[in-house]
């Protein structure tokens, strides 16, 4: 690996190093000890919608690995995990609570203690039981009241011991990529229903935020994945309004209701027709917009974004009728994504860590209330071999993590409060509709044997987290 500026960068003391993972992507025992259908054990039953017909039904067995997964996080020297729960499995079917369930998140929050490592706990990574789907899911408002029915419980079990809560993970892709674009669970293909579901998941954040601090949680917040949308080419005011539309839609229609109380005027305007304004009901905005402690950021990649002249001139101006619906960008559908002269991964995923710098500056100046950052997850996949002598020398994941933290170091040297960082991800697992193809993790999982191997970028992240142990 070459040298980064991250290995050398005063680190602000407090600054904490972690990793995270998902409860569908790693688990397994999806239909054991009480729990039943996740939308997505649901959805990966259908044909033809996770590459190698995978399925989560193992995983990688974590539920029955935890302790040793938590003695491979002492390795690394992780200050914290990032783990969710599973609401399929704390309230199977939707209905009453699962002591079984909430038994094996004590578990593994003790666990964590006990070796060191501070839980930071999200409540929903997108596996809502799918008993609540066929009640129409994230479009149905009563689901976001069942959140905080759901939040309650887990409460009630872990509220003594964890003090990190995480309301949503990415309420993007549980929203449009999976009520608009279809290629995520439930796989609905209906642009009004998406944001139906945006504005719900919105609604659960603020309800489940507010009820938690009631009830004592000490640190509240939502992760976010925001994206810079870049225009193509900035002097073409076809791109730029094409790269506005983008950021409206992914990230400022989730920042503005969260930071500010409202959602964009130019988002609503772009969005007209699609139902979203009527789902709002008066009161809606001041529940969402509740003081948080910390603002998680996911960050994986800018967008390039092109666009197609609008039809009509002024404000009478259409996105042209012919545009594919199926897609994650609804009212936008018409924009293009040009290829870049820029490295990838196997994701397919530009590599830009500067990115992550300008999309942190630009948080600390557009939005007053901000509160601390963490960067939630940003990691890469790649390829990986696992040669004959047992190690995996996945140098191009440790240049990402070591460039995209030497971009984090540039954004504190900016004067921007970002308080930790957790690599995306502790292990190789279910990546969605991707199934078991592709690996993120800094330690491989050998699916056969559930053996886990560290891979050369785990030691190279261990490594840099002891040498600020050592500075501290
Ligand atoms: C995260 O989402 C998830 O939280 C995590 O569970 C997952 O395993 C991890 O990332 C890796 O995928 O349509 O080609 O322009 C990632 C968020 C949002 C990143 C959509 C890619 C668009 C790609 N993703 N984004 S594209």
């Amino acid at each position: 690996m070459t040298k980064h500026l991250s290995e050398n960068f005063a680190w602000p003391k407090e600054f904490l190093w972690g990793s995270a993972t998902a409860a569908a992507q790693i688990e397994g025992a999806s239909h054991s000890y009480g729990k039943e259908d996740s939308v997505w054990d649901a959805f990966a039953r259908k044909e033809g919608v996770i590459a190698g017909g995978d399925n989560l039904k193992v995983a990688v067995d974590h539920y029955h690995r935890y302790q040793e997964d938590v003695g491979l996080m002492r390795e690394l020297g992780l200050d914290s995990y990032r783990f969710s729960t599973s609401w399929a499995r704390v309230v199977p079917g939707g209905r009453s609570v699962n002591r079984e369930g909430l038994d094996f998140y004590s578990r593994l929050v003790d666990e964590l203690l006990e070796n060191g490592i501070l839980p930071w706990l999200t409540l929903y990574h997108w596996d809502m039981p799918q008993a609540l789907e066929d009640q129409g899911g994230w479009t149905n408002r009563d689901t976001a009241y069942k959140f905080v029915e759901y939040a309650e419980a887990i409460y009630a079990k872990l509220g003594d011991r964890v003090n990190h809560w995480t309301t949503f993970n990415e309420p993007l892709c549980s929203s449009l990529i999976g009520y608009a674009a279809g290629e995520h669970a439930p796989g609905r293909q209906e642009p009004a229903a998406a944001l139906a579901a945006v504005h719900h998941q919105h609604l659960g954040h603020g309800l489940a935020t507010q009820r938690l601090r009631e009830l004592g949680a000490q640190e509240l917040g939502i992760t976010l994945n925001l994206t810079n949308a870049v225009p193509n080419d900035p002097t073409d005011p076809v791109d730029l309004e094409a790269a506005r539309r983008i950021d409206a839609l992914w990230n400022r229609m989730f920042l503005d209701p969260l930071l500010r109380g409202s959602y964009p005027e130019d988002l609503l305007q772009d969005v007209s027709g699609l139902g979203l304004a009527e789902v709002i009901q008066p009161g809606d905005l001041e529940i969402i917009h509740q003081p948080i402690d910390f603002l998680g950021v996911n960050h994986y990649h800018d967008d390039n974004v092109s666009g197609h002249p609008l039809a009509g001139d002024g404000p009478e101006a259409v996105v042209p009728t012919d545009a594919p619906k199926s897609s994650p960008f609804v009212g936008s559908e018409y924009v293009t994504f040009p290829s870049r002269d820029l490295p990838r991964t196997a994701m397919g995923w530009e590599v830009n860590p500067q990115g992550l710098r300008v999309l942190l500056n630009r948080l600390k100046a557009d939005y007053s209330d901000l509160p601390a950052l963490y960067i939630t997850e940003n990691g890469a996949s790649y390829t990986d071999e696992l040669s004959p002598d047992g190690t995996v020398a996945d140098t191009e994941r440790s240049e990402y993590i070591f460039d995209h933290l030497d971009a984090v170091a540039g954004a504190i040297e900016d004067g921007v409060s970002v308080r930790g960082y957790f690599v995306w991800s502790l292990l190789d697992n279910f990546e969605w509709a991707w199934g078991y193809q592709k690996r993120f993790g800094i330690i491989y999982v050998d699916y056969e044997t559930q053996e886990r191997i560290i891979k050369d970028s785990g030691r190279a992240y261990a490594g840099l987290i002891a040498a600020n142990r050592t500075m501290a």
